[in-house]
């Protein structure tokens, strides 16, 4: 089987298995998967675009070639739960949240060694898991590889929008396959930005924080902060820079504008 195909089984059975575990109650759709050029130019500008100190791949292995990008879709369920919760998160949206990001942890596990005992090399940036409490920025952009490899494009509601919507998690490997790469996308996806309609998101938004001007991540982190004194229950994946201990006390979410909105799931 082509490598590229095999990966991308890979990670949809490993998948289809995790959510059967006893304990997850989270359901997942069919995962998008895409392969960036590690050498792309893009990849050079996230230090100016995003911090100084963002990673570079070859920070993570040495010689690195592509970094796999994977979006994970929650389903349409979950969504609607997010729907109805007004003026905060869903439980189901909090829980969801926290199974996800455990669940790349130990997927991302499983693919490097599986990538090493097919003689490859793979990484994962200690940066991904973790983020500048101030500053609000991560030193590993997630969404900007996945941008690289194809996946999507940004929407005004400052989401990376996929061809499954944008209503999911994104993961990335840093590897040494030999593959070729694929490309970033150059339709836009986002309603507002290829045709001036929609503005959904930005209806949604109980905050003010997302505008037709832009996104103001001060006011969006200060809904979260709420959620997250009301989710204390279901674990906090996110990581401070030291790797061990979770950086704050509940789960950081709301998502008011990835769910019942036109570009949620395609
Ligand atoms: C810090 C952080 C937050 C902070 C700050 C948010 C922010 N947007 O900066 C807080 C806690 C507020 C937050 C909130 C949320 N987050 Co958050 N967050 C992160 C984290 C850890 C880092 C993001 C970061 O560094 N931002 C800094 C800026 C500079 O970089 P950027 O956001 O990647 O990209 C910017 C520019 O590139 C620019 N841009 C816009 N259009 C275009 C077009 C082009 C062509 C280019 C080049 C650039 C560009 O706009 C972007 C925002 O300023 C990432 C995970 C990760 N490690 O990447 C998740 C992540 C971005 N969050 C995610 C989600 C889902 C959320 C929430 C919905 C919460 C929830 N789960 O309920 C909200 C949504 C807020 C929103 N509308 O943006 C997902 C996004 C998934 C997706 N479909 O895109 C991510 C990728 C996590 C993941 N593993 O999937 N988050
Ligand atoms: S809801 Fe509409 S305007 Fe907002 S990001 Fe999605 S497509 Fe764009
Ligand atoms: S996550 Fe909530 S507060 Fe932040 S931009 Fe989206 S709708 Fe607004």
């Amino acid at each position: 089987m082509e490598l590229k195909k095999k990966i991308t089984s890979m990670i949809q059975n490993y998948i289809c298995e995790y959510q059967k575990n006893s304990g997850i109650t989270s359901k997942w759709g069919e995962p998008l998967v895409g392969f960036a050029d590690a050498k792309h130019p893009d990849v050079f500008k996230l230090k100016e675009l995003i911090s100084e100190q963002h990673v570079m791949p070859s920070e993570v292995i040495q010689e690195p070639t592509i970094i796999i990008a994977y979006f994970v879709p929650f389903t349409k369920e979950l969504a609607d739960t997010n729907k109805v919760t007004k003026d905060s998160a869903s439980p189901e949206w909090a829980r969801t949240y926290e199974e996800t990001n455990a669940m790349f942890g130990k997927l991302n596990q499983h693919l490097i060694e599986e990538l090493k005992k097919m003689g490859y090399e793979a990484g994962i940036s200690k940066e991904a898991t973790t983020f500048d409490r101030k500053s609000l920025i991560s030193h590993w952009s997630q969404r900007h590889i996945a941008r690289i490899a194809g996946c999507g494009t940004f929407g005004i509601n400052n989401m990376l929008i996929s061809k499954k919507g944008c209503c999911g998690r994104y993961s990335t490997i840093v590897t040494n396959l030999d593959v070729v790469p694929d490309k970033p996308m150059e339709e836009e996806y986002c309603l507002y930005k290829s045709k001036g309609i929609c503005g959904v998101c930005v209806k949604h938004c109980p905050s003010g924080a997302l505008t037709f001007e832009g996104y103001d991540r001060k006011k969006c982190f200060q809904v979260c902060l709420k959620n997250a004194e009301i989710y204390k229950g279901f674990g906090n994946s996110y990581l401070d820079e030291t790797g061990k201990n979770t950086n704050s006390a509940g789960s950081e979410v709301c998502g008011k504008c990835v769910v019942n909105v036109p570009c949620s799931f395609k």
